[in-house]
């Protein structure tokens, strides 16, 4: 006999995400079903567009990764158009777009997803000055005297009493699954505290290049970012060194902070080995050291890794049909006005809301049948992950250099086995590890930026495709990016100056996609099979596992239907 228990919503994520499971008597997750219970509208809402126009729209899919979609778009039209940017400009996106991710990863691995290993009320019972010798034993980050621990706990200590824990209410505090000593604890509370101060300035080097955070501004040709290092307006000098600054911060603190917090709790975690899932992985490839338009010199290759072989890296063909394809059959959706379908390549990709689930309120989706508003992507049939593990594990089975000595050196330090990244926890170990690349590709990126300029090249903008007569009648094109969370593509289809067809497919949907034509699962679902459950009034160890994706179901779910009656029938209560 089995038990389903229901997750609903999954909190400390972005959008709606709901989680059903099937448990043993034993408490064991049997299976699982991923369901994005909310609908948007985005990619209807650009359709007779003009394609120039687009990114602004397509940007609001997502208030997180706040630059990503806006990437993605100008990639997609400048693909489809032919347009090659400045190398001003494509430094300024990469530059941003690394800002993105570390802002993104350290906000996740504090705000969303530590609460899961760390427990907050047992910070109440450290010794500060413990605390303090593990802080200076592990990093010279200078906030790390007992007084300061000392004051922390005083905070958590007053907010316990109070009986209103704000921040930090709900969480399964005293869950034996938790596994700190009080001391590191505090440490972490400390930090979770520190991280949400730090990343209010790291979001400084979209507005400096973007204009404003979120929603940086972009153009298709380049970038709108007046760089004029002898005015008094724009992008000069001062700002550029501003930009500077912030970025040797962000790599302060996650080498200082964010890294030896995270080997330190890990190291308390090591047999914690669940939530690996498909071990199949997969990722477009970004940050070029050179033209964007060259692969071979992404530092993130592109590719694929099936079945966690890691000494084969199967090639990625964005326009080949057979690639990359959605499935509707458990989604709420038809293709060519029916229920089922072969996969739709993105370029033929179809919109078609219908929701055929139970009427609110109810206690489960009918799993057998559709179950949720993300479609099923796959990647020759085949469902992926995507993401910091997947840009680790591709990355690796590539051989490029910095990310096996790194990926080498941090398994080291913990005493583990490469192996041991295909779980929740490598997951986390593995953003981390991407955290320290990136933050010196972003240095390095600024770095050539600087001397571009100071060369006297201030172009960022090519203006010679911008009227639409230069265009021809019919172009397509897809943007791929790596954004924080995994591969994204968006493919455009231009007809007459106008957007014909336009289909994001994005990292959450891959990984929290439902069942497609084959009944094969998505990532999400398959990393909670297997899973002992402590306590299934609890269920600490879905939040860990689901957590270590970092859903964005607000990426995932991007398109909506404002006449049609069907959304209110899955509101939740
Ligand atoms: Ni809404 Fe997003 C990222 C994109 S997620 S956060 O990263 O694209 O799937
Ligand atoms: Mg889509």
């Amino acid at each position: 006999m089995s038990e389903r228990i229901v997750v609903d919503p999954i909190t400390r994520i972005e959008g709606h995400l709901r989680v059903e499971v099937d448990v043993d008597e034993k408490g064991v997750i049997k299976d699982a079903y991923s369901s994005g219970t909310a609908v948007r509208g985005l990619e209807l809402i650009v359709r007779d567009r003009d394609p120039r126009d687009v990114w602004a729209y397509v940007q609001r899919i997502c208030g997180v990764c706040t630059t990503t979609h806006a990437l993605a778009s100008v990639r997609a039209v400048e693909d489809a158009l032919k347009i090659k940017i400045p190398r001003n400009a494509h430094l300024i996106r990469d530059i941003m777009n690394e800002a993105v991710f570390i802002h993104d990863h350290v906000v996740h691995f504090y705000h969303l997803h530590a609460l899961d290993w760390v427990d907050v009320v047992s910070a109440t019972k450290a010794n500060p000055a413990e605390t303090s010798k593990i802080a200076q034993s592990i990093s010279k980050w200078p906030n790390s005297s007992p007084g300061y621990f000392a004051d922390v706990q005083n905070k958590v200590k007053k907010l316990v009493a109070s009986g209103q824990l704000g921040i930090f209410a709900n969480g399964y505090w005293g869950h034996k699954a938790y596994k700190l000593p009080p001391e590191v604890n505090l440490l972490a509370v400390a930090h979770y505290l520190e991280a949400l101060d730090w990343q209010k300035e790291i979001v400084k080097i979209h507005t400096i290049f973007g204009g404003k955070n979120p929603h940086p501004h972009y153009v298709v040709g380049g970038m709108a970012t007046p760089i004029d290092i002898n005015s008094d307006n724009g992008v000069h000098a001062e700002r550029l060194m501003h930009v500077s600054q912030l970025i040797d911060q962000a790599r302060d603190f996650v080498t200082q902070v964010y890294i030896p917090d995270l080997l330190a709790i890990g190291s308390f975690y090591k047999d914690w080995t669940y939530g690996g899932g498909l071990n199949n992985y997969l990722c477009y490839g970004d940050f070029s050291t050179g033209s964007l338009y060259d692969h071979k010199l992404y530092r993130m290759p592109r590719g694929v890794v099936l079945n966690g072989n890691l000494n084969e890296v199967l090639e990625v063909d964005l326009e080949d049909p057979k690639q990359v394809q959605e499935f509707i059959d458990h989604s709420w959706y038809t293709y060519d006005g029916k229920d089922a379908g072969d996969g739709k390549h993105p370029y033929d990709g179809e919109t078609e809301l219908n929701y055929t689930g139970p009427k609110a309120p109810y206690k489960t989706l009918d799993t057998d049948k559709k179950y949720s508003w993300l479609k099923a992507p796959r990647w020759k049939e085949n469902p992926m992950e995507t993401g910091p593990l997947a840009r680790m594990m591709v990355g690796y089975a590539a051989g490029k250099k910095d990310i096996v000595n790194i990926v080498d050196d941090t398994l080291k330090k913990l005493g583990l086995p490469i192996s041991a990244l295909q779980s929740a926890l490598g997951r986390t170990v593995a953003r981390g590890i991407e955290s320290v690349l990136i933050s010196e590709w972003m240095r390095n990126d600024m770095d050539a930026l600087l001397k571009n300029i100071k060369n006297g090249d201030q172009v960022t903008f090519d203006r010679s495709k911008w009227e639409p007569n230069t265009w021809p009648e019919r172009a397509k094109g897809v943007g791929w990016i790596e954004a924080p969370r995994g591969a994204l593509g968006h493919w455009i289809d231009i007809e007459n100056g106008k957007t014909k067809n336009y289909q994001a497919v994005v990292p959450t949907t891959w990984n929290a996609s439902p069942r497609d034509h084959q009944n094969n699962i998505g990532a999400y679902e398959a990393s909670l099979k297997g899973t002992p459950l402590l306590n299934k009034e609890q269920p600490l160890e879905i939040m860990r596992i689901i957590h270590s994706f970092d859903p964005c179901l607000a990426c995932a779910v991007h398109l909506t239907d404002l006449e049609s009656k069907n959304t209110t029938e899955i509101r939740l209560g």
